[in-house]
């Protein structure tokens, strides 16, 4: 009975409206009158949605029958964007929706639009985990995401009279995505004492006593592959009060409001996802965070591990635990104390199991980012955990000792424990000593950690324990949704979509270089991406930009490394230049449009400036007349991975201009050349493998190197330096009250010109402005320009994290994929 009533969901045309009008009408108790796109929106992706949850539902039996090692990718950061193009396209059912809707009244554009984004992230590591999880599914291996089901993403951003302002992204209200697993609960304790205990046969064991619970539930949001039968699990967990006697003692005791505010205090651990980008605060609640959902996190893996009923000794044989960054390493910590305190192993035994189980991704060489945490916040949050850190501190130094005798200050460089005052917890050393293996996210960036801020751990562990994965991004969210016409035409010369699973089928189209029909259909679509894109800004700014103009484009969080700094005193260096101009030579110019995007830190002071010049810029140029088409500066407000998809397409140009060093690896870089964009750069990061495929004549390289970095910051220490003279004219310009209120950039200018100029925008500056020159000479002669853009696409098949995915399931997972006979 049961087979003959199970679900299938919808294959053709009428059966998708059947499905709609039946999820519209009943799911949502709506009729047909009042359906709205809101609601057309809603009863699509509830359609879909029944699609999704067959296949998840037998992917989830079919892992746990074959009952071989799976992957689990804990991460603090999973920025989603939204779910119902990528589930039309995984599913394969879009042009039946597309049809069906019609018919209904419907355009399916609108329809998508009205999807609010899950944006559960920051920035590019957040991005990076969904775009793993993407390629993770596409591929079939057996693999689950954990995270934190935030109520408020990233916030909103606004710019009220060119000021960043935040709005709180209450983004829960209807959300056909999730899954509220009420069964699926974890107890989670907090605070309390470690109780030390001495059993009758002599040994010590030490139990966690006392403090507080609170309550992770599940829930569970589907992971369809692109064209596979796959659909993984992301789990993502929320708090709520635990339903323990304690609380129902306080309610009989009249003491309503004590037990609403228990309630209200342990849903705060969920509430909010912290807006900070490469930047470390040791608040108690961020810790609270990560612990509550790497012991969920834990317990549900530890949990399934054991019904299979195997040996501890087999657990890295069954799980594989990959730390997106230092966020989660405490699990490491809850892992061995599972092992040891409840399962009774011996230390030894515990921690080889720990080792092999765990893998740790580092995203950054920039000092304050790096992850402490407070040895008495520690003590009082989570004081077994403590206790066992010093454990796995004093073994692994003894290890050192044993290793390198009488070096002692090697022993207090590599100690977890960071002798200041307070003590403090070093995050990065815990989850390289608890890791089999450490990776960095491009080859430059795995150079630099080996040679700088893990150098000791390379002398003591040896080379091999650290490795590189470069990054990657997803194809069928960054190629074929965000770009469909491009994706099209390639298809029509590759003969299919093949590319899409393989991105490096791409270098067939490097043939069609000299079709001239080809190269006019390639630059057509990106006119009429720069037409959608222009739009987008009239609608939102209210300025008119020319779609014939050279767009410019740099959206990325706001932060002083990436230097959107460089880019806008560019701009008005620019802006300087056409002023002094006569009209005659003013018409030989290429007129440019130069787009920023992207949030601040609510806290990072610098950034907000940053934000605020490039809006007062943009008011004083865009009203000079001038100027008109020659130069227009345009701010798109809260940047997101929805705005990226219209923006990403629509640009010529992209700058990832980072000062050498300090760009882990980017991956937006990525995005925009295989969308056919060129891009500005430094030696930084993927550019550098950027380069490598595509060569150096298809990409504006410029800049100090990173070997030289550290020279010249020395000598601006020492010795101070002299102000690049165009970059002193602009600081001139905008002292003198060009751009509003000069007080406002005060401390901005200070920074270059009193502080040491840390970033280097001086010493890059020339550069910077010479190479764009090249550029605009290079616009100018559009036939080159267009097979440069063809010649970059059709080498960027390195760059899929479906090569990532594969990689790391190699040489750090040990895992093989589950394919469907
Ligand atoms: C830390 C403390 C408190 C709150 C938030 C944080 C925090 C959040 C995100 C710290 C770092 C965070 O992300 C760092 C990051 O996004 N790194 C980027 O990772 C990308 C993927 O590997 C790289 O492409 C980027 O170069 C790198 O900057």
């Amino acid at each position: 009975v049961w087979k003959k009533y199970s679900a299938t969901g919808f294959e053709n045309k009428d059966e998708f409206e059947r499905e709609f009008v039946r999820h519209v009408e009943t799911t949502l108790a709506r009729s047909l009158y009042n359906c709205d796109d809101l609601a057309a929106y809603s009863g699509t992706a509830l359609a879909f949605r029944d699609r999704l949850i067959i296949e998840w539902n037998k992917t989830q039996q079919r892992q746990t029958m074959v009952d071989q090692k799976r992957v689990y990718y804990l991460s603090l950061e999973f920025l989603m964007g939204r779910a119902l193009d990528n589930a039309m396209l995984n599913v394969g059912k879009k042009e039946t929706a597309k049809e069906g809707l019609e018919e209904l009244g419907f355009r399916i554009e609108d329809v998508i639009n009205q999807e609010h984004d899950a944006a559960l992230g920051n920035g590019g590591l957040g991005r990076l985990a969904a775009c793993f999880l993407d390629s993770m599914a596409t591929l079939n291996y057996p693999a689950w995401g954990y995270g934190l089901r935030y109520r408020y993403g990233i916030f909103k951003q606004e710019i009220i009279d060119g000021y960043q302002v935040e709005i709180p992204d209450y983004w829960l209200d209807f959300n056909p995505w999730e899954f509220p697993r009420h069964d699926i609960t974890v107890d989670i304790q907090f605070y309390g004492q470690s109780v030390r205990q001495e059993n009758e046969d002599g040994s010590i064991t030490y139990n966690w006593h006392g403090g507080e619970i609170v309550q992770a539930v599940a829930y569970d949001v589907p992971i369809p592959g692109y064209s596979t039968e796959t659909t993984n699990n992301l789990r993502l967990w929320s708090s709520k009060a635990s339903s323990g006697e304690f609380d129902f003692q306080k309610f009989n005791a009249g003491e309503y409001e004590l037990a609403v505010s228990d309630q209200q205090r342990a849903e705060t651990i969920s509430a909010v996802l912290y807006p900070n980008d490469n930047l470390e605060r040791g608040k108690e609640l961020r810790l609270k965070q990560q612990y509550f959902w790497c012991a969920a996190s834990l317990y549900d893996i530890v949990r399934r591990f054991k019904k299979t009923k195997r040996a501890w000794s087999e657990f890295p044989d069954q799980v594989a635990i990959q730390l997106n960054d230092t966020h989660p390493t405490l699990a490491i910590v809850e892992l061995q104390r599972i092992l040891v305190d409840l399962e009774g192993l011996e230390w030894d035994e515990a921690w080889k199991i720990v080792v092999e189980t765990f893998g740790y991704t580092n995203h950054t060489v920039l000092p304050e980012a790096l992850e402490k945490w407070s040895v008495p916040l520690m003590q009082h949050l989570l004081p077994r955990h403590l206790q066992i850190i010093y454990d796995i501190n004093l073994f692994f130094l003894q290890q050192v000792e044993r290793k390198f005798p009488n070096e002692r200050e090697l022993l207090a460089r590599v100690s977890i424990i960071e002798e200041s005052q307070p003590k403090m917890v070093r995050m990065a050393y815990l989850a390289i000593i608890g890791s089999h293996k450490v990776n960095g996210v491009a080859e430059l960036h795995s150079d630099l950690i080996k040679s700088t801020i893990f150098k000791d751990f390379v002398k003591i562990y040896g080379p091999d324990k650290f490795t590189n994965v470069t990054n990657g991004i997803t194809p069928r969210r960054w190629l074929h949704q965000a770009n469909p016409r491009l994706s099209k035409l390639i298809a029509s010369k590759l003969g299919s979509y093949d590319f899409l699973t393989d991105l490096t089928l791409l270098d067939g189209i490097e043939r069609y270089i000299d079709d001239k029909e080809f190269r006019t259909e390639w630059a057509d679509i990106k006119t009429e991406n720069k037409k959608r894109l222009a739009k987008h800004i009239k609608d939102t700014t209210g300025y008119t930009i020319n779609p014939t103009s050279l767009f410019d484009v740099q959206v990325k969080r706001i932060h002083e490394y990436k230097r959107q700094q460089l880019n806008i005193f560019g701009v008005i260096h620019r802006y300087l230049k056409i002023k002094s101009m006569t009209p005659e030579e003013r018409k030989k110019l290429v007129p440019r449009v130069s787009i920023f995007g992207g949030k601040a830190a609510p806290g990072y002071w610098m950034a907000k400036t940053i934000i605020h010049l490039i809006n007062k810029v943009g008011q004083v140029v865009n009203n000079d007349t001038d100027v008109g088409d020659l130069l227009k500066v345009i701010f798109i407000e809260d940047y997101n991975v929805s705005k990226a998809e219209i923006i990403v397409p629509a640009s010529d140009i992209s700058e990832h201009i980072s000062t050498a060093g300090t760009e882990a690896s980017g991956t937006s870089n990525m995005k925009f050349v295989l969308n056919g964009g060129l891009i500005i750069g430094t030696c930084d990061g993927a550019n550098i493998e950027i380069t490598r495929e595509i060569t150096e004549s298809n990409i504006f390289l410029f800049g100090n190197l990173a070997e030289d970095v550290e020279t010249l910051r020395e000598t601006h220490r020492y010795k101070g330096f002299t102000l690049d003279e165009d970059l002193a004219k602009v600081f001139e310009s905008i002292r003198s009250g060009t751009f509003g209120d000069p007080k406002a950039f005060e401390s901005l200018i200070a920074s270059i010109t009193d502080h040491g100029d840390y970033y280097l925008v001086s010493d890059d500056f020339k550069s910077y402005i010479q190479t764009q020159a090249l550029v605009d000479e290079d616009f100018l002669k559009q036939d080159e320009w267009i097979a440069k853009s063809i010649t970059s696409v059709a080498r960027m098949g390195f760059f899929s994290t479906d090569r990532v995915i594969n990689e790391y399931a190699e040489s750090i997972w040990n895992v093989e994929p589950l394919v469907v006979e």
